[in-house]
């Protein structure tokens, strides 16, 4: 295994012992959420996952290393730093060579995941389709991650600033299940409707590990596992979009592009709905977080 990949001792030795281990990305601390709700947030991830009895490993860059398993304080520099580069996989190599930090979106996180040997990981929204990516091309590496390596992504369905038929679209090409927790309907993140079906549902946690078990058995793919954002925080959709549109228009009017599309806009929406999507994101990412574990637990048990 690369020296470049550093994995912690309660993570290592969990995984030897069969215990369950949720993985948890760092783009959504270091450039997802204002501070000081990234700090509150990322710490109150790793404790709903202990709550369900599974181990944290949160991943990031420092020093030249990828570490999964980052501890408290190394989160917290991620969540406060300013010279936090966004990481995806075509970003890894060069940021390790040049010993920075890094956080790591959901596609980089699963690929270091997937090489410690971490079958499930917790995030709010993936990346996916951009809004006119089918002229601009700007479709998130995660989609293409999620097909080469077997992890379990648990979220709220894809950012709802994203064009969510297209995203659908394109996982299916890619060969990634699209399975609602409790519900048929495809989640918009903020919201619980988006009038788009899933590729499957299950009803419970032991039915989500038994598809991924059965799914792990013939090839190396990964799978999104969605469940709708908890009612008291989701938002109406109609009322998403009109922020969305907003903010949009000011991302094309101030010719923001590339990686920085996807915080542009999340910062965005947060300000324009006062605060009322950062609050939905807070609570679905740890909702989300609690689910992966029981899950992570679930397949433990029966492995
Ligand atoms: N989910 C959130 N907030 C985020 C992200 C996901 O609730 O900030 C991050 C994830 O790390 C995801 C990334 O991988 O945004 C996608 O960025 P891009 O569209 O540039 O690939
Ligand atoms: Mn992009």
């Amino acid at each position: 295994m690369s020296e470049r990949l550093e994995i912690r001792n309660e993570v290592r030795d969990g995984l030897a012992a069969g215990r369950p281990v949720v993985a948890l990305e760092s783009t959504v601390i270091a450039h997802g959420l204002p501070h000081p709700h990234n700090l509150e947030t990322a710490l109150g991830m790793e404790s709903a996952i202990r709550e369900q009895g599974a181990i944290p490993a949160a991943i990031g860059l420092l020093g030249g290393r990828a570490i999964v398993g980052l501890s408290p304080t190394e989160i917290e520099q991620l969540a406060t730093s300013s010279q936090v580069a966004k990481v995806s996989i075509r970003d890894l190599g060069a940021v390790l060579a040049a010993g920075g930090a890094g956080a790591t979106t959901v596609a980089a996180s699963i690929r270091l995941a997937a090489r410690a040997g971490i079958g499930v990981m917790a995030t709010g929204g993936l990346g996916g389709v951009h809004r006119g990516g089918e002229t601009s091309l700007d479709v998130s590496a995660d989609l293409y991650e999620l097909a080469r390596v077997p992890v379990a992504v648990v979220c709220a369905g894809a950012k709802a600033i994203l064009d969510l038929p297209r995203t659908l679209e394109l996982l299916e090409s890619l060969g990634v299940p699209v399975v609602g927790f409790g519900t048929s309907e495809f989640p918009a993140f903020y919201s619980r409707e988006s009038g788009l079906r899933t590729s499957h549902s299950v009803a419970t946690v032991e039915e989500a590990a038994e598809l991924l078990a059965a799914q792990a058995g013939l090839g190396r793919t990964g799978a999104l596992i969605v469940q709708p954002p908890p009612a008291a925080a989701a938002l109406p959709r109609e009322q998403v979009e009109g922020w969305i549109g907003r903010a949009i228009s000011e991302a094309d009017a101030s010719g923001v592009t590339g990686g920085e599309v996807t915080p542009f806009l999340l910062s965005r929406v947060s300000e324009l709905s006062e605060g009322r999507t950062l609050a939905a994101n807070v609570a679905l990412l740890l909702e989300n977080a609690k689910l992966a574990a029981r899950i992570a637990g679930s397949s433990a048990s029966g492995a």
